[in-house]
């Protein structure tokens, strides 16, 4: 009998807990068709429409592979760029001929004698190496990456600008306006501060159109790293457009106003005419920008793959005290794209006139503000002046808004800038900090006022933040692991569950 009922119960909560494990897994099974029958698709589809300017490029540039030696390997770096195939090294000098090294060079040009000694070898030590063409790049960064000397090796992958024209002048220049009116506030902030020209905002990118009548004469020629000349005109209108949002000629009757009036700004070209900048150019663009005084760089571009060359000129840039920002992205994906990922990086997402989300705006933990990115009017080159959208039109807001700080209370570091724009800017969406609008959208006045304040931006002796590399962004997929590991343990519990319940019998008989 009682024998019996033991039976009994144990067969009862076996074939129950079985039955609520099929269950499960059977939900799992169902969830996971309905993703694919119909969200997907339309995940798809809205990837495809994305609001991006980008065009058909490659992923990276062909015949290129970037490694970094190690600051203790034997082959010295000027053998690799003399004599790629008689370096001495058995492993290197097999590669380098097996993918036909053409020509190796360092991939950061033009250090100043001052920059060189802040950063020692970190980037001395980082080498492009010209391989055939017809070579598969992936794969040859795959085998260097493996040696010994080799820090790490990658392609030279292209990072595209994050913007689209729009035509709607309907709210022109709503960014600058009141909260109320879902902009920034800077009308009431320039009653505290317009700028000062000590303050150089680096534009990394296209280039700017430096004889435009809203930008003539505020811009400081930089450098040209897409066509390696000394003339950063502007051949595809971005990086323009960008500067007036940033710090155009302000109060001065012509087109628009700037966030920083009196700003000046560094033209770096780091972007072809297509809008995509491989990341030799614009990690190059960034440590310039900073050897030439530039205290807040603007990146108003990015890409999916976290490139090891561009952190090291960010981290070098972050080192030296520049704040950075970058466009989160425009795939209305989690999370944001790199540089914006970086932790040294401010990553802005946008907001629109409505005071929401724009639709495009990338999203997720690494993102610390938004700020206006719809429907932005500011300049083009030969003097015109258009709207356009992106995240890549967010960003110049944060970067000349950080100007102003720094023109308020040139003392700040970067640290505090961060912490002055995160700590003063408007909640939206659920209450504190969120994945859609991160701290919420800067708030010049707000900052000004902050900035004046003694003490403002907390410890003046920041610390860095974890320069760990976050977990390279990637458009989410529905778990296909879960049911899989599931179908398993049922098929654990099933074997190993009957061998326990009979034993278990035998055991009591
Ligand atoms: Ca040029
Ligand atoms: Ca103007
Ligand atoms: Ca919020």
């Amino acid at each position: 009998m009682e024998k019996q009922r033991f039976y009994k119960r144990g067969k009862v909560s076996y074939v129950l807990f079985f039955t609520l494990y099929l269950g499960s897994f059977i939900c799992s099974l169902l969830s996971i068709a309905f993703v694919g029958v119909f969200l997907l698709p339309s995940i798809l589809q809205a990837q495809e429409r994305s609001p991006t300017s980008r065009v058909q490029k490659p992923k990276y540039v062909p015949g290129e592979v970037i490694i970094k030696l190690k600051s203790e390997a034997v082959v010295s770096k000027q053998k690799m760029i003399e004599r790629p195939t008689e370096t001495g090294n058995r492993m290197l000098d097999f590669l380098n001929s097996k993918y036909q090294v053409r020509a190796v060079e360092p991939v950061f040009k033009q250090r100043t004698q001052e920059s060189r000694t802040l950063t020692a070898d970190e980037l001395s030590n980082v080498l492009k190496l010209k391989i055939d063409e017809s070579k598969d790049v992936e794969a040859a960064a795959r085998e260097y990456a493996r040696l010994e000397e080799v820090e790490y090796a990658e392609p030279n992958y292209f990072y595209f600008i994050s913007a689209i024209p729009d035509d709607s002048f309907f709210s022109l220049q709503y960014g600058l306006q009141t909260t109320d009116k879902n902009g920034i506030d800077a009308v009431e902030a320039w009653d505290l501060e317009r700028g000062s020209s000590n303050v150089i905002i680096g534009i990394v990118d296209s280039g700017v159109d430096y004889n435009h009548e809203d930008l003539a004469g505020k811009v400081l020629k930089g450098s040209d790293f897409v066509n390696n000349d000394e003339d950063p005109m502007d051949d595809n209108g971005h990086g323009t457009h960008v500067s007036g949002i940033a710090a155009a000629i302000s109060n001065n009757h012509k087109g628009v106003a700037g966030v920083c009036w009196n700003c000046k700004i560094l033209a770096v070209k780091s972007v072809d005419m297509d809008g995509s900048g491989a990341n030799t150019w614009i990690a190059n663009g960034i440590t310039y920008a900073v050897d030439h005084g530039a205290r807040v760089i603007n990146l108003s571009l990015g890409g999916s793959n976290p490139s090891r060359t561009m952190e090291l000129s960010i981290q070098d840039a972050y080192r030296r005290g520049a704040v950075i920002v970058a466009a989160s992205g425009n795939d209305n994906a989690n999370p944001v794209e790199y540089p914006a990922a970086f932790p040294e990086v401010i990553a802005v997402g946008a907001s629109n006139q409505q005071g929401v989300k724009a639709g495009f705006s990338n999203y997720g933990t690494y993102l610390s503000v938004v700020a206006p990115g719809q429907a932005i009017y500011s300049s083009l080159p030969n003097n015109r002046y258009q709207a356009w959208s992106g995240t890549s039109m967010a960003t110049p807001h944060v970067a000349g808004l950080a100007g102003l700080i720094l023109s308020k209370n040139p003392s700040l570091s970067n640290i505090q800038v961060r912490s002055i724009l995160t700590s003063t800017a408007d909640d939206l969406g659920d209450p504190g900090r969120d994945d859609f609008f991160g701290f919420g959208r800067i708030n010049a006045f707000r900052a000004l006022t902050e900035a004046t304040k003694p003490g403002s931006g907390g410890s003046p002796t920041p610390t860095p933040p974890s320069s760990s590399l976050p977990p390279p962004p990637g458009k989410t997929t529905p778990g296909i692991c879960g049911p899989f590991l599931q179908t398993l343990g049922a098929i654990f519990f099933l074997i190993v569950g009957r061998k326990f319940w009979n034993r278990d019998l035998r055991c009591k008989r």
